[in-house]
């Protein structure tokens, strides 16, 4: 797919999920470098239009913009069409690995992190934190979800059917059924679009609600994320761009007056003090380490 199909899918939720949308955009430019070019300089700007046109599809995950910053590494000093070619559908297949391994890396970690015969919450469809359950399954523990419908898109259906596929015992619940079924509930994964330098945790709008809930009924509440969804613009005092979707995904035309305003911002952020702990391919952090981990993963400066 080109960076200007993948831009519309992945505005249109046909590509959707922080993690997918960043593998499709680091192949999206992998496709812009492999075409024909006739010289560095035409390369380049291709290159920078696509990019333009990738970043701007969804504004919340930071997962988008980090995976095309990965894939771009050493661009700028590419001297030759050939050798930026090669670059960029290296850097792009590496992140693009890199990005799998971590997920599976997640699912090993976070299956430990289950007991036998323990219900876990789960909300929206993250493909880290299903991985975890999944993986959960594999490695033989009885369990039982719970999972969030999560309007207005309903990515629940998305996840209950994944969840149904592997045989793994599964309940739809609305949204608004959180604190209803919370005291069933020994742990809550969730995953993450964005994380902060503080630790705050950007996610499906509603994550902030269950983590509440978690917290008042004592359940451990875990993100399941993989590195490259830490913001290091956040670090430097950038806030988290919130994406407020189209008003008919929560009413169909007609259906209310037309003096009724809608709001539908579709993430929320949920505070560290929230937070038992980030499930990451380098390991379970606390969310007052993210600070550590960003330096480490990213430098100080160089994605400014
Ligand atoms: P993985 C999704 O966003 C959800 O908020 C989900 O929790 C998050 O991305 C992380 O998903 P959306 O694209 O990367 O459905 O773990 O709006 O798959």
């Amino acid at each position: 797919m080109n960076a200007d199909e993948t831009a519309k899918a992945i505005k249109d939720m046909e590509i959707r999920g922080a993690g997918r949308i960043a593998r499709a955009a680091a192949e999206a430019l992998s496709d812009t470098a492999s075409k024909d070019h006739k010289n560095i300089e035409a390369m380049k700007k291709e290159i920078i239009r696509s990019k333009d046109v990738l970043t701007a599809s969804r504004p919340t995950a930071v997962s988008l913009y980090n995976a095309v910053q990965y894939t771009l590494k050493g661009f700028d000093d590419c001297k030759s069409v050939k050798e930026a070619k090669e670059l960029l559908i290296k850097n792009s297949k590496e992140f693009v690995t890199l990005s799998n391994e971590a997920v599976k890396k997640i699912g090993i970690m976070g299956s430990r992190r289950i007991k036998d015969n323990s219900v876990i919450l789960t909300h929206c469809n993250s493909s880290a934190a299903l991985q975890c359950i999944k993986q959960a399954h594999r490695d033989g523990k009885k369990i039982k979800v719970y999972a969030t419908e999560s309007r207005p898109w309903r990515q629940g259906i998305l996840t209950v059917n994944e969840l149904a596929k592997e045989g793994i015992d599964v309940t739809m619940i609305i949204d608004s059924a959180v604190r209803t079924v919370m005291k069933k509930i020994d742990i809550v994964l969730v995953g993450a679009d964005t994380i902060t330098s503080n630790g705050s945790v950007v996610n499906k709008i509603g994550t902030s609600q269950v983590a509440l809930a978690a917290n008042e009924a004592r359940v451990p509440f875990v993100v399941c994320s993989e590195t490259y969804k830490i913001s290091p613009q956040s670090m430097y005092g950038d806030m988290v761009t919130i994406e407020e979707r189209n008003n008919d995904e929560i009413v169909k035309k007609n259906e209310i007056s037309e003096n009724v305003k809608i709001f539908n911002p579709v993430f929320d952020s949920t505070p560290p003090k929230y937070i038992d702990g980030i499930i990451t391919e380098i390991g379970i952090i606390n969310p007052g380490s993210v600070y550590e981990i960003m330096i480490k993963q990213f430098g100080t400066t160089e994605f400014r």
